[in-house]
């Protein structure tokens, strides 16, 4: 199913004097707007191919009816969800659950529906059918070099795909670990690890880069190989300069301070990619800005502040991606929900006033400080990113527009109620 041009634009129609009185309001509340539109208009967030159907937990799954059956289908949902808000120009591919059978007609397809490919997934946390060894205890880190290089040679086969669809980025996450004390020896462990992934590694073509991914725990509870930003870094670090770290909201101990890693991260260079989803106590993998909406602000303004110290672009230089599927809502809907929480915290970050901020810290003016971070994200930026989107030829409110173009009931009719997306 698409959503055609004009039918947006009908809708955008409609809500046109109210945009415009919100607009020139917020327009004339805050400086460099039109800076900050062409920041939204460039900043694209790729959508991942496992969310586009229901999550589930290890205790069930309610499937929502108009799964995608296949890679295109797949193609076809984030080209819907690209279609309305403009920003969700990327997909990222996990393999083996979508590999490409005819890498021309997908990249073709994608094309179509204004998507690129961003960073390709590997996956040797699970058994796939027929596999010959096993990933019970571990991949990367195994005792055995058979199993290890079985693993290395599935992500080299990750980078091939990847190739062939005009992706640049290889994301490893590992589920290695231990469960109790004692199953693990950490050093050989680590140097397993690290030896697997220098192998993989040496497969990168040139202009490459390999995002490390670390989280503290799940699936293994005792131990993880690669738990933490430090471990990660000093794995990147090792590799070498098309390594890098990334960061996975939701992998890290309740209450981390994760705008200090990413600042931290990012002066040494070392941050590659970002997994955006919120949580309450793990990796729930909840709605972006469902449930600590001023972490994720914070994390913004570190975000711009380092990358503008560096002179970064923010819309490319960084990977950005959703990572996140749960289990009670549409997931389209719950994909347009969360692209809106980020593109909003993005523009209050561009919104702060640093310049002011920085003399605050320099006098030690705790209140001015925390007053500056306030205002920015307390100011409601909702017009200026409809106008954004807008103007890229998107729609003013795009979940109005899912819901009256009722799609969710079409893809059903088209798909059947009880289709299953791979990989879930
Ligand atoms: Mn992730």
């Amino acid at each position: 199913m698409t959503i055609e041009k004009y039918k947006i634009e009908e809708y955008n129609h409609q809500l046109m004097q109210e945009h415009q009185r919100k607009l020139d309001f917020i327009k004339d509340e805050v400086n460099g707007a039109e800076e900050i539109l062409q920041k939204l208009m460039d900043f694209q967030v790729a959508i991942p191919s496992w969310a586009l159907g229901t999550g589930g937990t290890r205790f069930g799954r309610f499937g929502g009816g108009g799964e995608p059956r296949s890679l295109e289908e797949k193609i076809e949902d984030i080209g819907l969800l690209h279609a309305l808000n403009q920003s969700s120009g990327a997909i990222s591919l996990h393999i083996p659950w979508d590999i490409p059978e005819n890498a021309n007609n997908i990249k073709a397809l994608a094309a179509q529906n204004g998507l690129r490919f961003d960073a390709m997934n590997s996956n040797t946390f699970q058994d796939q059918p027929g596999q010959q060894l096993s990933y019970k205890f571990g991949s990367m880190q195994h005792v055995d070099k058979a199993v290890r290089r079985q693993a290395i040679e599935h992500n080299i086969e990750v980078i091939k795909y990847g190739v062939e669809l005009g992706s640049t980025a290889l994301t490893v996450w590992l589920s290695d670990g231990s469960c109790f004390p004692g199953q693990l020896h950490f050093r050989r462990a680590f140097q397993n690890t690290l030896d697997s992934l220098q192998q993989v590694y040496a497969a990168l073509p040139d202009n490459w880069k390999m995002f490390v991914e670390y989280k503290a725990f799940e699936p293994n509870f005792y131990s993880t190989t690669v738990g933490d930003w430090g471990q990660s870094l000093l794995y990147a670090t090792r590799l070498g300069e098309k390594a890098y770290t990334l960061v996975d909201l939701g992998h890290h101990l309740p209450n981390a301070n994760i705008e200090q890693i990413v600042a931290l991260l990012l002066m040494e260079g070392k941050l590659g990619g970002f997994h955006f989803n919120d949580s309450k106590y793990g990796d729930d993998d909840l709605t972006v800005g469902s449930i600590k909406p001023y972490q994720l602000f914070l994390i913004f303004n570190e975000l711009v502040e380092g990358m503008d110290a560096r002179g970064m672009n923010h819309a490319t230089d960084l990977g950005w991606m959703i990572d996140a599927s749960h289990n009670v809502k549409d997931p389209l809907e719950d994909l347009l929900q969360s692209v809106e929480a980020i593109m909003l915290t993005y523009a209050q970050a561009l919104l702060a006033d640093r310049k002011m901020l920085n003399e605050a810290q320099l006098q030690n003016d705790v209140v001015a400080a925390q007053e500056i971070l306030q205002a920015a994200f307390r100011t409601d930026v909702r017009a200026l990113v409809a106008e954004a989107r807008m103007r890229a030829g998107g729609a003013l409110k795009p979940l109005a527009v899912y819901r009256k173009e009722k799609v969710r009931e079409n893809l059903i009719k088209q798909r059947g109620l009880k289709t299953v997306a791979t990989g879930l």
